[in-house]
């Protein structure tokens, strides 16, 4: 029974789930298609890999596949093969990819394959199946005349990883890349606002209407060895469903699996709630299952619908996304639950 007392307590112990400290930086309701929208404020640099394709009238599925192959090579997204290794000093690569129809395909714990994106492209089409993992995948990619790379840490990635050794210490905690983070208002493992995120996620709305998305990463720095995230598992750290919307992740993967968050965060747009709306219901979720654990980890979704509307929720201040179209070239942060 709800006595007024205990009505009272569960109202304020729901408080701080209702309240976001950080409001999100305001953008047009929608905007117009073609459009292509990032994590991270490198994913500008990604974006502009993608846009001739969507300009020219192309696929959002060759465009977000285009944005995730940048990422791979280009060294400040920190993901690819010049990303940090896991505990043991091996950078495993796992990514996945959408399209209008879900079709998709996701790999996982590839080595020396330098564009996992786009071996899972190649499951995707040319395959019955959606996941391959380990050696499996990686004999698929070299039959498919994928090449496999030397096996070499780049030099900052062997220098973090070196440093990491000194401690040795499993504490899997995901950053920020926006340098605008302030110290003494941040949680201590976000002293210094150094960029050490790990993925890149890329969804987009061609001008046909059509949507795709894609998401690759080196998973979180010095991970277990064989651990893998929601980047490449459908539903978790990507999902599309061309009739409502797109949706993918950042940060730590184990929470965004629990709640299988991009494909909640569609099935929420479909039942109507905005993308930011859905985004911030889909932290509001992780949160709530641990508030205090929440304090020390970063998640952040980006969504974006077929009507061009586009929204981000994270667990902590300064997650960033890059939005581009015919317009707007420009990085927005989102709001955040703490
Ligand atoms: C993972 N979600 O492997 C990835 C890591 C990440 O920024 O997003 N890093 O859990």
């Amino acid at each position: 029974m709800t006595t007024r007392r205990n009505f009272i307590q569960l109202s304020l112990a729901a408080l701080p789930l209702l309240a976001a400290c950080r409001p999100p930086d305001r953008h047009p309701a929608a905007f117009e298609k073609p459009l292509v929208v990032s994590t991270w404020d490198s994913g500008i640099r990604a974006n502009a890999a993608a846009w001739p394709i969507l300009r020219e009238n192309g696929r959002a599925l060759d465009a977000v596949e285009a944005a995730a192959r940048y990422a791979e090579i280009e060294k400040s997204c920190c993901v690819g093969l010049a990303a940090n290794p896991d505990r043991d000093g091996k950078v495993t690569l796992d990514a996945s990819i959408m399209d209008e129809n879900a079709n998709c395909g996701g790999v996982a714990f590839v080595q020396r394959i330098r564009h996992p994106i786009s071996v899972a492209r190649r499951l995707m089409e040319t395959t019955p199946h959606v996941f391959m993992v380990g050696e499996g995948a990686e004999q698929f990619a070299l039959e498919n005349g994928f090449e496999r790379e030397p096996e070499v840490l780049s030099p900052e990635a062997a220098q973090s990883w070196k440093k990491w050794l000194e401690k040795s210490e499993y504490k899997p905690v995901i950053n920020v890349e926006n340098r605008s983070v302030q110290p003494q208002a941040a949680p201590a493992f976000l002293e210094g606002g150094e960029p050490n995120h790990d993925t890149m996620g890329t969804i987009a709305l061609d001008a046909a209407g059509n949507l795709s998305g894609a998401c690759t990463t080196s998973g979180m720095a010095f991970k277990m060895r064989g651990r893998v995230g929601d980047s490449p598992v459908i539903g978790a750290g990507l999902f599309v469903d061309n009739e409502i919307g797109a949706a993918t992740s950042s940060g730590v993967g184990e929470e965004v699996i629990r709640i299988c968050g991009t494909h909640l965060i569609i099935e929420l747009m479909r039942h109507g709630r905005p993308p930011e709306e859905a985004c911030r219901e889909a932290i509001n979720r992780i949160v709530k299952r641990n508030p205090e654990k929440a304090r020390t980890f970063q998640v952040g979704f980006i969504a974006l619908s077929r009507r061009g509307e586009v929204g981000a929720f994270a667990v902590q201040p300064d997650f960033t996304y890059s939005v581009t179209n015919n317009g707007t070239n420009q990085v927005f942060t989102a709001g955040s639950f703490f």
